[in-house]
């Protein structure tokens, strides 16, 4: 690996897709510069890598982030520019110590990941690579992922009487990314059609899905099904199939209960509801279908569906390592959400991977709610292999810039291969 000597580092706060404040965070070596922006989630898992924010109701409300901006300007510029680094992950390890914290809530998450993107791509670019191709783990082969479109938002992204979070359509059997990302495209505009002539809203949630006031997720996955046949494609595994983020941990009550459309369930009820969906409906992953802190619902979901449908962990595993590993032990799930914001850094983004490869357990690799037009994950997910990525409707631009850039990367590489590098199987 080529090792890089920064002389620049400079941040300033911008507006995400939320219209509430990030970190934009530009590096420079000699004359070139690499940029990179910072995601923000809505649902948040309670363990997750600490977003530093200003908390000064004067501005925004308190989310300013002028504490973190600052941090990258002084601090962080500091070890940046000290010494050449002869690798990203050595460069991340310094920061992390720096920080000293255990979520890195000194420096904060937000600063110290905007800065190891913009790092990443400074490496890439000083070993005249792209992206993609300098994010790779071992053992696997970089390849073309399947859009998991989210076109019917609810829960925290939607706010209406929609329990669950994401419903998305994922074209599993399409030949390339660009006939995937024509699916997408022509079943999101089937589903406003199919919305509008029966009366509901076609506005849209926070990730660019449409937000109707339909309540019971069965409901939902309904208007999913209606509208990959009216775009004409064949429903399940060898055409578009359907992938579900309830989110669970956004409607477990105190009790412990989980309260879906106005139904209070125990945690084997609710299991006992998915089982029923995966056999009426070609639902082929569930993610976050227990809260985070129910693992007894957890186990029995993946006693349940575990062999069956892919199980993803999202707010329980917050894309850390040692919480994969715990989970692969506990027979938690069977794959894994990969969130760079929840762990901090690009290196242990790609530790989380390398954990789940070692586990035998899938990944998918995700935007967040609150995003900016940084197309950084299409690239990890490319050069990861792994086969998948969720990066919202197949519209807005924060959105589709992850699916133009999957679209930039197969123009120019023909050769790399499309599809989940496993079997689609439905239960
Ligand atoms: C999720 C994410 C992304 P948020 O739960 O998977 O879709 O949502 O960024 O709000 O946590
Ligand atoms: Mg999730």
């Amino acid at each position: 690996m080529t090792s890089v000597q920064f002389t620049g580092l400079q941040a300033c706060e911008i507006l995400d897709s939320r219209g509430r404040p990030t970190l934009s965070v530009t590096a420079a070596c000699g004359p070139r510069h690499t940029a990179a922006a910072v995601p923000s989630g809505a649902s948040t898992g309670r363990s997750e890598a600490h977003e530093r924010r200003d908390g000064d109701p004067s501005r925004y409300g308190g989310a300013g982030v002028l504490g973190a901006v600052d941090t990258v300007n002084s601090e962080l510029r500091r070890l940046l520019c000290r010494r050449a680094w002869a690798s990203l992950a050595e460069l991340d390890a310094a920061m992390v110590e720096l920080d000293g914290t255990a979520d890195r809530r000194r420096l904060g998450a937000n600063a110290i990941l905007g800065v190891s993107m913009a790092a990443a791509r400074m490496f890439a670019e000083a070993g005249e690579v792209p992206l993609w191709s300098w994010l790779r783990v071992t053992g696997t082969g970089p390849r073309m992922p399947v859009p998991h479109f989210n076109v019917l938002n609810g829960g925290a992204h939607a706010h209406t009487g929609l329990d669950f979070q994401e419903f998305m359509i994922a074209p599993v059997a399409a030949a390339t990314t660009a006939a995937a990302i024509r699916a997408g495209a022509e079943i999101y505009a089937a589903l406003r059609t199919l919305l509008a002539e029966r009366g509901h809203s076609v506005g849209l949630g926070d990730e660019g899905g449409f937000a109707p006031e339909v309540t019971r997720p069965e409901d939902a996955l309904h208007l999913l099904l209606r509208a990959i046949e009216d775009a004409g494609y064949p429903a399940g595994p060898d055409g578009v199939a359907i992938a579900i983020d309830p989110a669970a941990s956004q409607f477990r009550q105190p009790d412990g209960s989980y309260l879906v459309n106005g139904h209070r369930h125990s945690s084997s009820e609710l299991v006992q509801r998915y089982v029923q969906m995966v056999r009426d409906f070609p639902v082929w992953s569930i993610e976050d279908g227990m809260a985070e802190d129910d693992l007894s619902g957890w186990r029995e979901l993946t006693a349940e569906l575990g062999d069956r449908v892919q199980l993803v962990g999202d707010d329980n595993f917050v894309t850390s390592a040692s919480r994969i590993a715990r989970g692969a032990k506990l027979s938690v799930a069977n794959a894994a959400l990969i969130k760079l914001n929840q762990i901090g850094t690009v290196t242990e983004t790609l530790d989380a991977i390398e954990i789940c490869r070692e586990h035998g357990y899938r990944q998918m690799i995700s935007h967040r709610s609150g995003e900016t037009a940084d197309a950084f994950i299409a690239d990890l997910a490319v050069g990861t292999g792994c086969g998948q990525l969720k990066a919202g409707a197949p519209a807005r631009g924060e959105r589709v810039a992850k699916y133009n850039r999957l679209l930039e990367i197969a123009a120019r590489h023909p050769e790399l291969p499309y599809g989940a590098a496993f079997d689609v199987r439905l239960g």
